[in-house]
């Protein structure tokens, strides 16, 4: 398997103002970029070499802890950039909407469900919504840079949408009001991601 470090989908200025410039090129320069070098250092020279990402997920708990925080930390930021664009007429449609509809009521109640948990997400971590293998939607959060393909973690599925709630995600221009910056992730979603992901 060779890695190799996602670009952005879009220019470092193009989710503003929901996200800045300067945090964009911070969050994929220095802090994606460096869970990127570290993940390919930790697995050099070792089995996991040859293995999908997902696979060394799957059996996390054979790993060194480096490979967990710095395999998740690539992997969970390069779905977050796909999860975002500067199209912000996207809604969610067709299947997708049917089943936000089904799992959580409507879909202004998933979008307050998802927020919730990222809110209440203690500390650093990621809020996501999730595909279970029965076919269920569920909004789950994970500490650090787990995600929910890591066999630790409780609720396993698909990663269809997720946020990253840690403070160098929106520090430097909401400071702590990480509610307001919940608010703004909802009008540069990539729903058509989000569907794209939901039908594979
Ligand atoms: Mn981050």
């Amino acid at each position: 398997m060779t890695y190799s470090f996602p670009q952005l989908p879009y220019a470092y200025e193009a989710l503003e103002p929901e996200i800045d410039q300067k945090t964009m090129k911070l969050h994929h320069q220095k802090h994606h970029q460096g869970y990127f070098d570290k993940f390919i250092k930790a697995i050099q020279g070792t089995e996991m070499e040859h293995m999908e990402i997902e696979e060394i997920f799957e059996q996390i708990s054979r790993f060194p802890e480096a490979v967990k925080n710095n395999g998740g930390g690539f992997y969970n930021h390069s779905l977050f950039w796909k999860f975002m664009t500067p199209d912000k007429s996207m809604e969610p449609e067709g299947e997708l909407k049917d089943a936000l509809i089904k799992y959580f009521g409507t879909v202004d109640n998933f979008k307050e469900e998802f927020a919730k948990a990222a809110a209440s997400r203690f500390g650093s971590g990621w809020a996501w919504l999730i595909k279970k293998s029965n076919g269920e939607l569920v909004i789950t959060s994970t500490p650090n840079q787990e995600n929910p393909l890591m066999e630790i973690t409780e609720i396993k599925g698909k990663p269809l949408l997720c946020l990253d709630v840690w403070e160098h995600a929106y520090y430097l221009n909401y400071q702590n009001r990480r509610p307001e910056y919940i608010k703004a992730f909802w009008n540069i979603v990539n729903w058509e991601e989000v569907a794209r992901q939901f039908k594979s």
